[in-house]
């Protein structure tokens, strides 16, 4: 009896090998950090939540992919949330790192190096005349709203349901009851006196926000939108939405924020602004121009921007605000990107993994469209279309789960995520999306 559960349990253990990873170092790994971080992990995003199981602690990472602390090896579609376009470990960001690195890490006081990264960034994105650097996404949007309130004067602002800005107050508000009226803070700590200086409106949907600027036109500072969006899953935004956008801009001296913290040098090396012919006042970088290391950085009209202390009268700080070490590998990043822009390619090999990856859907009869913009995608798992969160949440998270788990055994990374966008690099070749393709097929087929 003994020796037949032996041979059986092996055979198990066997066939789970070659067809499943082996992660117990990462689910002891979560339950030790979860004692002493809150959720064991330092951003939402990572947990799991949203599909179960626990979280792969990774160990390194070199060009499009991850190693985690099994040694399991998986092709990374989420590039630590956008920044590593290049791939992971690129030579050239690694060499520059290292140099500055002998020279020092962090001084409190300017740098060459700074300037020279904000030269770059002015020089890339036409609407952009000065900027100022911080340390995530989250600092350069709450400094831009600050800066649209204390230039305008004025004290609301309009966001868009499925948009996502980082965790500043007032940008974690949600819709209220009455749309545009009755804002609620969207998490505890948040309170309904800042919820009532944000308006949240339909993404996507002209009329509202015209009708929404018609009532509170001359009381709104800024509107703050992702050009395409990322955090809803990927959905782009249409011509019209553009066009009124730049409508109500104009009308009521509303000023206009694009947020590109994901977008920025990810759609193209002027940004999505340019692709989309949006003409900014303010606009919102992070992730790809700190190459890995933590920026943020927010820019604009000098007009706007001198009025930054201590040019101006707006505060706004930070004690490691253009660290040399990230400025370096931004400087790295961009240099490479302008020298050798892997857009192109990135355009060529998005457009394969969407198309693979939608046919085998279709041989399966599995719900799934697909939202691109060049190297930012995501697959919905639903007829679609998607077009804002009212259709994005119409999708099957529980089929998606099973989707991300699969592939992940198959040892590919995607988003832990229905409602994030994915991204590819310059270090994927055609044979790593050949071998998505292949195991979505794999994945799919078991779906039956
Ligand atoms: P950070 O504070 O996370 O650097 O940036 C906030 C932010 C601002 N604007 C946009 C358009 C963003 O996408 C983000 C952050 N993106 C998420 C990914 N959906 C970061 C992942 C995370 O929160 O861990």
């Amino acid at each position: 009896m003994q020796s037949t559960f032996f041979i059986l349990n092996s055979a198990y253990k066997f066939f789970y090998s070659i067809n499943h990873m082996n992660f117990s170092k990462s689910e002891s790994a979560f339950s030790e950090a979860q004692k002493v971080i809150p959720g064991g992990v330092n951003s939402p995003a990572r947990a799991f939540k949203a599909v179960g199981g626990s979280p792969v602690f990774i160990h390194h990472a070199e060009g499009a992919y991850l190693y985690d602390i099994n040694d399991n090896k998986f092709i990374d579609y989420v590039g630590s949330w956008g920044p590593m376009i290049l791939g992971h470990l690129h030579p050239e960001v690694v060499s520059e790192v290292q140099k500055m690195l002998l020279r020092g890490m962090s001084f409190g006081a300017p740098t060459l190096e700074e300037t020279r990264m904000a030269e770059e960034i002015i020089a890339a994105v036409p609407s952009v005349e000065m900027v100022r650097f911080v340390n995530s996404g989250t600092e350069a949007t709450m400094s831009a709203l600050r800066v649209a309130r204390g230039f305008t004067g004025r004290e609301k602002i309009i966001k868009f349901s499925g948009n996502y800005h980082g965790h500043a107050d007032s940008l974690l508000i949600a819709a209220g009851s009455a749309a545009a009226t009755l804002s609620v803070p969207d998490s505890p700590g948040v309170t309904s006196g800042t919820a009532k200086d944000t308006l949240v409106l339909p993404y996507n949907n002209p009329q509202a926000l015209m009708d929404t600027c018609a009532e509170y036109g001359n009381e709104i500072a800024g509107i703050i939108f992702e050009p395409v969006c990322g955090n809803m899953g990927c959905v782009p935004t249409s011509a019209e939405f553009r066009a009124a956008l730049g409508e109500v801009r104009q009308k009521y001296g509303i000023l206009l924020i694009c947020d590109e913290v994901m977008t920025g040098f990810r759609l193209s090396y002027r940004g999505a602004q340019t692709l989309l012919n949006i003409s900014p006042d303010l606009t919102t970088f992070g992730k790809i121009i700190g190459g890995g290391l933590p920026v943020g950085a927010y820019g604009g009209r000098k007009e706007i921007m001198s009025h930054v202390m201590p040019a101006g009268k707006i505060y706004q700080a930070g004690t490691l605000s253009g660290n040399p070490l990230a400025m370096m590998a931004g400087i790295a990043t961009l240099r490479i990107l302008q020298e050798n822009p892997p857009y192109d390619y990135l355009e060529k090999i998005s457009q394969k993994l969407a198309d693979g990856i939608l046919a085998e859907a279709q041989k399966n009869h599995i719900p799934l469209c697909v939202n691109r913009v060049g190297s930012m995608l995501t697959f919905f798992f639903q007829n679609g279309p998607v077009t804002d969160w009212t259709s994005a949440s119409r999708s099957d998270t529980a089929t998606f789960s099973r989707f991300f788990h699969g592939m992940l055994h198959q040892g590919v990374y995607f988003p832990c995520s229905q409602y994030e966008a994915m991204f590819l690099s310059a270090a994927h070749t055609e044979t790593d999306i050949q071998n998505t393709i292949l195991a979505a097929k794999k994945v799919f087929s078991e779906f039956s």
